[in-house]
């Protein structure tokens, strides 16, 4: 992509409004624009971070054989008044009535819908275990929407839901999506804590919640700082769910079960959420199967959800620093970008063409500013946005053979030889 041709509306100033630098930054880098309270337009620099990450949540569910569908954002109130949530949800349930006087609403989470789909296919235990999921768009008319993309009204989520024939199966299923959350997370630069939390209106008896550590974390999280060094290759969820983790209301220190100094103490951000529910849905929907014996009984269901929109914001939250956001190379928007700072030179105009070229024939996304601006604005536009790998192009350095390289994530600059350029970057991109 050249600059010149992209729509990246970049700004000196976030709005007064913005109270937390993700929200600031992702204004400022022409991420997003706000349509109306906790509702954004994704802009092209936004849908790609945001399609990046989508794509590794996607990746991570399909690993362990969940089986992607999508069902609608509009959603019709039978189903939820079967289920007894259509009065519970109160005001965050958005409702809409069609032309015909149906009462319809835009969906918070998706329990009924698949159960109902679920209910209508699935008869027999020999067609269990099922796991499936939807990225989808929901709407939740939270009362003080803030934040950004943190705590919108409209957002994207992941949500799985997972059905058994018995509870014991069931915590299978329910271990093998929190090994792939643990996954997950890890594979966008994140450090997942997970804790045991409360079910809230999903309802059931067993639930964790999984939060990321950033300094500016609304949460205060207490763990035991085994969890912050988990190879993602070798995840035990059982004993990942053994260890000590709290948030501080739930904190005592005065009967926490581990020695001082194994405790951490850091500030997270909740980015995935699961549940184990039993057969409180299934009962009320008729989702009944089967057994061996041939008697009907309703299936064990658990649901799993993943805030990916607001996984954009929390990154920046992780990774980010005065100047603008630092990311993490697997949700990057570009993994590089080549900065002409005199596109009126020929040399300079080539040789970043040059460079250009090589990367988009080897399908690295790379970003070309060829814009005719001041290097002052180039610099901290590129600082802004973050892109890990920044191939800077000046006339003096090109004159000796040389080409300024930087590190975005580590805050390396260093001069190298223009004809090292492209290995050094390779080498860079594949760390
Ligand atoms: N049905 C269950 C699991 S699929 C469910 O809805 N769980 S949840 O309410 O905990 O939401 C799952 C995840 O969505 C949360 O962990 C959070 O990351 C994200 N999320 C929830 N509310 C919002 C919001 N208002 N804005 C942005 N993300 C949100």
């Amino acid at each position: 992509m050249k600059y010149s041709n992209f729509f990246l509306p970049t700004l000196k100033d976030a709005p007064s409004e913005a109270e937390i630098v993700s929200h600031k930054l992702m204004i400022r880098s022409g991420m997003i624009k706000q349509s109306s309270a906790g509702i954004y337009s994704w802009l092209p620099l936004g849908l790609m971070v945001l399609k990046n990450i989508e794509k590794i949540v996607r990746e991570e569910q399909n690993k362990v054989g969940a089986i992607e569908l999508l069902m609608p954002t509009i959603q019709s109130s039978d189903l939820w008044v079967k289920s007894g949530r259509y009065d519970d949800y109160g005001k965050e349930m958005l409702r809409i009535t069609d032309r015909s006087g149906r009462e319809m609403l835009y969906g918070p989470t998706n329990e009924e819908l698949i159960t109902d789909i679920f209910q209508s296919h699935v008869n027999s235990h020999k067609d269990l275990p099922k796991n499936l999921y939807h990225i989808q768009w929901k709407f939740r008319d939270e009362v003080r929407p803030r934040f950004g993309v943190m705590r919108g009204r409209e957002f994207l989520m992941k949500d799985n839901y997972s059905f058994d024939i018995n509870e014991e199966e069931a915590k299978k299923s329910y271990d093998k999506m929190f090994k792939a959350y643990i996954k997950t997370f890890i594979r966008m630069g994140l450090t997942p804590i997970s804790l045991r939390a409360e079910t809230g209106p999903i309802g059931g008896s067993l639930s964790h919640e999984f939060q990321i550590l950033a300094k500016t974390g609304e949460s205060t999280l207490f763990y035991d700082k085994k969890l912050e060094t988990l190879n993602p290759e070798n995840i035990d969820p059982n004993e990942l769910q053994s260890y000590y983790a709290a948030v501080d209301d739930q904190h005592n220190e005065n009967n926490c079960p581990i020695p001082k100094e194994n405790l951490k103490i850091s500030k997270g951000i909740e980015v995935g959420h699961i549940f184990y529910f039993g057969t409180k849905y299934s009962e009320k929907l008729k989702a009944y199967v089967q057994d061996k014996n041939g008697n009907n009984i309703p299936v064990h269901m658990g649901s799993y959800g993943i805030g990916v929109s607001r996984l954009v914001g929390a990154i920046i939250e992780a990774y980010h620093d005065d100047k603008g956001i630092k990311w993490p190379t697997s949700v990057a928007p570009f993994k590089v970008a080549i900065i002409n700072l005199m596109p009126d030179d020929q040399d300079c105009a080539t040789k970043s063409l040059e460079y250009y070229n090589y990367f988009m024939k080897n399908k690295t996304d790379v970003i070309l500013d060829d814009r005719v601006c001041s290097i002052g604005k180039k610099l901290s536009d590129n600082e802004l946005i973050g892109i890990p790998f920044q191939i800077i192009i000046g006339k003096r350095d090109l004159k000796e053979g040389l080409i300024e390289f930087r590190n975005r994530q580590k805050n390396i600059n260093k001069k190298i030889k223009v004809d090292e350029v492209i290995n050094f970057t390779n080498k860079n991109l594949e760390l």
